[in-house]
């Protein structure tokens, strides 16, 4: 009966690390997937975090379920990182937060909500994005667009052409905008921008939708990295947030993540939480406990807040490292082209403009293993290897 079914693509990220591991060659090289590697290029745990789990054990907790809506001190913590502590919707409760499967889980039971509660509502999506928003609203049943975002001409935004599709778009559409640190092309709106960008959502009763996956990772300051979601909350905007914490803390497989709605009232609040709850309860019935109580750990006891800014201040500041080592090669090596882009561009990803052909050039002669978009992630980049990607990028455009 199931012999008919097809073979689903693979993931065109994940499926680069795939091939990355079936290659054998000493030179090999992964910038495919986002994921934040030291200068020996080996996955870090954070200190804070070891030192969250040793205080997790000292307490002997159970492991008993969570409330549908997740842990309450991690609830408590992520709201006040992610729009402080002294935000005004927090202290009035007009915030509904449920603690979901990291950022893609959270980007799910808001994509839910969406078909749910507002049918018929077209998702727009910035052109590119990252590759699984696609996915998430399409599998919820929610019709999705593009709206402008890059310009290949100038390697920066097309705020012209965003500002024209969501001002075309139909009233009280869902606007889904990154938080920070846009991936896949690393161009974010400048705050002026976004202020134009919030003037058109209240004219338009836009829904804005921001993912928020890298605070703190990309500045390594986690309140200006924060500044976009929390000056459309300072507007009397209503919207949704969903947040990640894979990156800036490090816990990528431990799905750890919230989804935030900033609403008018409290009552509302109240509902829509409601609501969100009958969501997850179908889709998994409740969060993981163990990442939670990491981050309320960590977020909650001064100290730990303390050295897990500067652990991220560590990676976000590596990752700038090897971003102006990369340009200073290349301007080096190939002097007469245009490298300033990479400068510009800011967070872990850097979009090189690279065609399919010089990717395809980088990976099989060079094995450099990026996506087929020309994005690299120089979280998996290391000073010593800076060198050897220059090389092979300017190989690659000669080519
Ligand atoms: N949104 C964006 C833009 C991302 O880059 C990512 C990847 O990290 C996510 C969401 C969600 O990742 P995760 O589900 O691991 O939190
Ligand atoms: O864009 C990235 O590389 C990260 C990691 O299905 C990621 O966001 C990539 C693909 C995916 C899940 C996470």
């Amino acid at each position: 009966r199931l012999a008919s079914v097809e073979q689903a693509p693979p993931d065109p990220i994940l499926g680069v690390s795939e091939a990355f591991k079936a290659d054998t060659s000493d030179l090999k090289l992964n910038l495919g997937v986002g994921a934040y590697r030291t200068e020996e290029l080996k996955p870090l745990v954070l200190n804070v975090v070891k030192k969250a789990e040793r205080k997790m054990i000292e307490k002997d907790e159970n492991k008993e379920y969570l409330p549908i809506e997740g842990l309450a001190s991690f609830r408590k913590a992520t709201v006040e990182l992610l729009l402080g502590a002294d935000n005004d919707a927090i202290k009035e409760g007009r915030i509904a937060t449920v603690q979901s499967l990291s950022g893609t889980g959270s980007l799910r039971v808001g994509a839910e909500f969406i078909g749910k509660f507002l049918p018929g509502t077209t998702a727009y999506l910035s052109n590119p994005t990252w590759g699984n928003h696609r996915n998430i609203f399409a599998d919820a049943g929610v019709e999705w667009k593009y709206y402008s975002y890059f310009d290949p001409e100038t390697v920066g935004l097309d705020f012209e052409g965003m500002v024209k599709d969501i001002r075309e778009a139909p009233e009280g559409s869902v606007i889904v905008l990154h938080g920070c640190a846009h991936n896949p092309t690393g161009v974010d709106p400048t705050k002026d921008q976004w202020k134009q960008m919030a003037d058109l959502c209240i004219e338009k009763n836009h829904l804005p939708f921001f993912d928020v996956a890298y605070q703190g990772f990309a500045s390594g300051s986690l309140d200006e990295d924060a500044y976009a979601p929390r000056y459309f909350a300072s507007r009397g905007i209503e919207i949704m947030i969903a947040q990640s914490y894979s990156k800036n803390l490090g816990l990528y497989g431990e799905r750890v993540g919230a989804l935030n709605f900033v609403l008018s009232d409290k009552e509302t609040a109240t509902r829509v939480l409601s609501q969100l709850k009958r969501i997850a309860r179908a889709l998994y019935s409740n969060p993981p406990v163990h990442g939670a109580r990491i981050v309320a750990e960590v977020v909650g006891n001064p100290d730990m807040f303390e050295e897990w800014k500067e652990e991220m201040q560590g990676m976000a500041g590596r990752i700038k490292t090897v971003r102006q080592e990369l340009h200073d090669h290349l301007k080096e090596i190939h002097p007469e082209r245009d490298w300033s882009f990479i400068l510009r561009q800011i967070g872990m990803f850097s979009f090189t403009g690279l065609t399919p052909k010089q990717v395809e050039n980088m990976t099989n002669k060079h094995h450099i293993y990026m996506t087929k978009d020309g994005r690299i992630s120089l979280a998996g980049l290391s000073s010593a290897k800076a060198g050897y990607l220059a090389k092979a990028m300017d190989d690659s455009v000669r080519n």
